[in-house]
């Protein structure tokens, strides 16, 4: 496939749009549907071509992308149109699970649809940039011939043939994420609102990318750097400390794991009563 091969994207929401956005902008034909078919008007004004059926919309490339809120609602839109689908290639953003994505992939075989499933590591707004990563596993034979085109999206990952990796790892990467944003919202809570833009922007941003490599490393983990009674003092600190600054206690969520450890460790004597109520909690 050239450059300038054409794609269908199915799915206008926030992400949709800015693939197609990402897409046209790197000189694609590309035809798009939404169920709610204002949503292309943009779209349209800057080069797209507005599908009136999904069927439509699938005949009209060879590479259809399909970002939608579920697999449900990707296989109630692409069931009825398997035979148009037929002999194309299906790259699928939705996310969902592992099982998902190898059902979906099975379906697909079945209708002589080769089929790659992803994961996007991005916000709409990081899409085209060069801190969007897009997993990719799936059908080698469908990817490889469109992994320049997928570029325009953000670097491309393929991680295999078996189609429930990327979602594995886009699955394990949100939870780590999520973790993060506890982590974020209880230290905001523990700032008043005068210092928290600042203590945000210059303190808490530069914290956390300088211990995202340690921590994935393991390091927070490891006995001899970071010896689980020194974290068990600490960490004992941090929910005083939280608790004189009124933090709710439903934000201690994800100070549990390393609570836990420590208790497993034989470390409780290190913790007050309050923390040890909370680890076994
Ligand atoms: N936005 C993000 O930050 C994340 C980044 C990582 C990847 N996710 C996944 O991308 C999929 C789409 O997400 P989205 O942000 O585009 O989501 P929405 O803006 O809510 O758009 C949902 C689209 O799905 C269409 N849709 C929903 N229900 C139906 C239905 N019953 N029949 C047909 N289409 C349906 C919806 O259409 P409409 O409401 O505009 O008519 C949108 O096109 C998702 O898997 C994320 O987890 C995004």
């Amino acid at each position: 496939m050239t450059e300038s091969t054409p794609v269908t994207i199915l799915g206008l929401g926030a992400m949709g749009a800015g693939l197609a956005a990402a897409l046209l902008e790197a000189g694609h034909p590309v035809t798009v549907w939404n169920r709610t078919p204002e949503k292309a008007d943009d779209l349209v004004a800057r080069g797209a071509v507005r599908a009136a059926t999904v069927a439509d919309a699938v005949v009209a490339s060879p590479l259809v992308i399909a970002c939608l809120l579920d697999y449900s609602v990707m296989n109630t839109l692409l069931d009825p149109v398997s035979d148009t689908l037929s002999g194309r290639d299906l790259v699928n953003l939705t996310n969902g699970t592992p099982e998902h994505a190898r059902t979906a992939a099975a379906w697909a075989e079945g209708h002589g649809i080769r089929y790659v499933d992803g994961g996007i590591m991005a916000t709409p707004p990081l899409i085209g940039g060069p801190d969007a990563f897009i997993l990719y596993s799936g059908s080698q034979a469908a990817f490889d011939p469109h992994q320049a085109t997928l570029e325009h999206l953000g670097a491309t990952r393929y991680l295999g043939d078996d189609p429930g990796l990327a979602p594995l790892y886009d699955l394990a990467l949100l939870t780590a994420m999520y973790g993060m944003a506890a982590g974020v919202r209880h230290a905001q809570a523990m700032i008043s609102e005068d210092r928290a833009a600042e203590f945000s922007s210059a303190y808490l941003t530069p914290w956390l990318q300088a211990m995202a490599g340690p921590i994935a490393a393991g390091a927070a983990a490891d006995e001899e750097g970071s010896p689980l009674g020194m974290q068990a003092v600490g960490l004992a600190n941090i929910a005083e400390g939280a608790r004189g600054q009124g933090v709710p206690m439903a934000l201690f969520a994800h100070l549990l794991t390393p609570m836990r450890d420590i208790v497993a460790a034989g470390h409780d004597d290190l913790l007050p009563p309050l923390i040890k109520e909370i680890a076994n909690a």
